[in-house]
This record gives C-alpha cells, sequence and structure tokens, in this order.
C-alpha cells in the first residue's frame, strides 16, 4: 500500500492562475493537482488533493489526515496568518507536515510574515511558485524513506 499525503489548500487558492499571475503565476490550481498527482507517482505517493474556502473544513480535514494521512501539505492561504485552530488540529497530527506557499510571504506585506502554522511545521517552502509543491512531496518521500 502506498503512503498517502494530504494536500490541503486553503482560501482563494481556487483562483489560482486566474488572477494576480505577477505574483501566483500562471498555473491554476488543476495544473497543480496535476503536477502533483504526477510527482507522487513518481516518488510511490498516493495523494488526496483539495481546496476549500472555509477554515473550519480545514480543521475537518485535518483532522481526517491525522487517520488517513502519512503525511500532510498544507497551503493554509490567508488562515496561515490568523488561524490557532488549523494549528491547533495539526498540533494533533503525528505525521509530517509541509507548509508551502506559492509566493514569498516575507518578500510581501508584514502581516504575512508570521505564520501560526509555521509554529508545527516540519518544512516551510515560500517563493518557488507551484514548484514548492513538487519540492513538498520530494522532502515528504525522503522523510517517509528514512522512517
Ligand atoms: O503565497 C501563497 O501561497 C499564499 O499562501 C497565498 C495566499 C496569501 O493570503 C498568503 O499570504 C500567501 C492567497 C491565496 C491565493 O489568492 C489568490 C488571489 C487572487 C488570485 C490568485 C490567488
Amino acid at each position: 500500500m502506498p503512503n498517502v499525503v494530504y494536500i490541503l489548500n486553503g482560501p482563494n487558492l481556487n483562483l489560482l492562475g486566474k488572477r494576480e499571475p505577477e505574483i501566483y503565476g500562471h498555473q491554476t490550481l488543476d495544473d497543480v493537482r496535476d503536477l502533483c498527482v504526477a510527482a507522487a507517482e513518481e516518488h510511490g505517493l498516493q495523494i488526496i488533493f483539495r481546496q476549500t474556502n472555509a477554515e473550519h473544513e480545514l480543521v475537518d480535514w485535518i483532522q481526517e489526515a491525522r487517520e488517513a494521512a502519512h503525511a500532510v501539505v498544507i497551503n493554509p492561504a490567508a488562515y496561515s496568518h490568523t488561524s490557532i485552530a488549523i494549528l491547533d488540529a495539526l498540533n494533533a497530527c503525528p505525521c509530517p507536515v509541509i507548509e508551502v506557499h506559492v509566493s514569498n510571504i516575507h518578500a510581501r506585506e508584514s502581516f504575512r510574515h508570521h505564520s501560526y502554522v509555521s509554529h508545527r511545521a516540519d518544512a516551510v517552502i515560500a517563493g518557488c511558485g507551484v514548484e514548492g509543491y513538487l519540492l513538498a512531496l520530494r522532502r515528504i518521500a525522503t522523510l517517509l524513506e528514512s522512517k
């Protein structure tokens, strides 16, 4: 049975590739999912890829991942900067967690510089564009292989 990785995306990431390409690039979230499926196959991983605009749904999915996932890749989007609920849910997850941001949040407005999720994340990838998701999967494969 392949290791299962939940890839969870927060609010407005459904707009990826459709607005603000100078910040987020031209690839859509469907493109990101396709790239992640291909990368996961290469690494022998199975992915569950989801997006929601609702904080409670992210919390529910993280709780689901607690039982069902071997690792979590999460782009919490704006909830990174506001949500203790998402941090608490991730703190209850025993598996590796990697936080991904398409843009470099540290080179943007000061309110984006702090992420609650980073307090729990085993690694944080920011500013690599959508390639950040693929780097996260590669790191997850390394971490799970060394277990
Ligand atoms: O850089 C990232 O991946 C972010 O997580 C994206 C969030 C932002 O709030 C974070 O600070 C950094 C925004 C989600 C995407 O929002 C879009 C809005 C318009 C057009 C395209 C995407």
